[in-house]
């Protein structure tokens, strides 16, 4: 019986010293046909098994099928080890060529809309407003009713809104999507005492009729300035200042009444047009203006509603699309190009 184990052991070492020496698949599957075939010592030994006596069938079985697994198991990786091992027709094409310049990364850049907000918050930074954030998800309240702008009234028919069903949202006042970063006048407001002065820029969602000058989802930078003794002039000369920076300094600036509930007087602001210099073009729609921004001084209700006394305080509050801002800037004639994801568009802008 120990001869018979040892015969196994000594069948194993061989084996496995066998598969080790194999250099391709050819020479591989001999030595399975030599080790595992019908005529292999292995095999013949398995065969045998039946004639041992009963006793000793168990662990000599055991063992047999121990060192013929074993010896499969080494075939397998072998024949693994040598697949992965590139065959000298592939070596002689398939050449690395170390000294062949490398691949330059591509480096990605601001995307125009970031860098024209940037640049607008910079210069409002520099004449001392903070930059401030806010939700794009609002209340009702804070976009409409505490704006001056109560339930049913007619002026709500200027922001065609995206509302949020309040039973899948578990909640129970109405909830919109903003469409204007003034929510953020009252909700500032509310949190501080003057003097305040914020620019929040951030995105607005509109139900709009999509066309070359409205996107249903777009940018709009707030700003908004409140103490005592603030007056109009503040505003015009904010502006004239900020249109300057922005724009150059032979720039006109147009001022005329609009109406938003929640200032009086307000106004809209518009410049000269870049491309025919206040002529008339298509651009401009031949009236020589482009308008750029709504604003006007914070109405006495909507400072009243936040707790500060108008007797005592007025501010300003503007709302500008920096889309069109660099539209203007750039001479763009399609609002939609900031998103149509157009990598011929996007490289003008480096
Ligand atoms: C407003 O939204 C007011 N909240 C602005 C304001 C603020 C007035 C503070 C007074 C005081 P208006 O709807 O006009 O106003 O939008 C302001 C600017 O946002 C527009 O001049 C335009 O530049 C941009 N804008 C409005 N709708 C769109 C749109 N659908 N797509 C792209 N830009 C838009």
């Amino acid at each position: 019986m120990e001869a018979l184990r040892q015969e196994l052991e000594d069948l194993k070492a061989a084996a496995l010293n066998q598969i080790e020496r194999c250099a391709d698949a050819t020479q591989l599957e001999q030595a399975r046909v030599q080790l595992l075939g019908r005529k292999a010592r292995l095999t013949g030994l398995l065969r045998q098994l039946v004639t041992l006596p009963p006793q000793d069938r168990p662990a000599i079985g055991l063992l047999a099928n121990q060192v013929k697994q074993t010896v499969e198991e080494h075939i397998a990786a072998r024949r693994a080890a040598l697949e992965s091992i590139p065959s000298d027709e592939v070596l002689a094409t398939d050449r690395i060529d170390v000294t062949l310049p490398g691949r330059r990364p591509t480096m990605g850049r601001l995307h125009p809309l970031t860098q024209i907000i940037r640049e607008i918050c910079e210069i409002f930074a520099e004449m001392g407003f903070a930059v401030i954030e806010g939700p794009e998800v609002e209340w009702d309240y804070y976009n409409f009713e505490a704006l001056n702008i109560p339930e049913d009234h007619p002026a709500r028919e200027m922001w065609d809104t995206f509302w949020i069903d309040p039973a899948s949202a578990k909640v129970d006042r109405p909830m919109l999507l903003r469409t204007h970063t003034s929510p953020m006048q009252i909700r500032i407001m509310e949190q501080t005492k003057p003097p305040v002065r914020i620019i929040v820029p951030g995105k607005c969602y509109r139900y709009e009729a999509v066309d070359a000058s409205h996107e249903s989802q777009f940018h709009q930078i707030e700003g908004l300035a409140v103490d005592e003794a603030v007056t109009f002039a503040d505003l015009k000369g904010t502006l004239y200042a900020f249109v300057r920076r922005l724009f150059g300094n032979d720039r006109k600036i147009r001022f005329r009444c609009d109406y938003f509930p929640f200032v009086e007087p307000g106004v809209d602001m518009s410049i000269d047009c870049f491309r025919c210099k206040g002529a008339g073009c298509r651009l401009c729609k031949a009236s020589g203006w482009l308008e750029i921004l709504g604003a006007g001084m914070v109405h006495p209700n909507v400072l009243t509603r936040v707790g500060y006394d108008p007797a005592r305080y007025s501010g300003f509050a503007f709302g500008l699309g920096p889309a069109r801002v660099a539209m203007l800037k750039y001479g763009i004639d399609d609002i939609r190009l900031f998103h149509g994801n157009d990598l011929r568009f996007l490289r003008q802008f480096p």
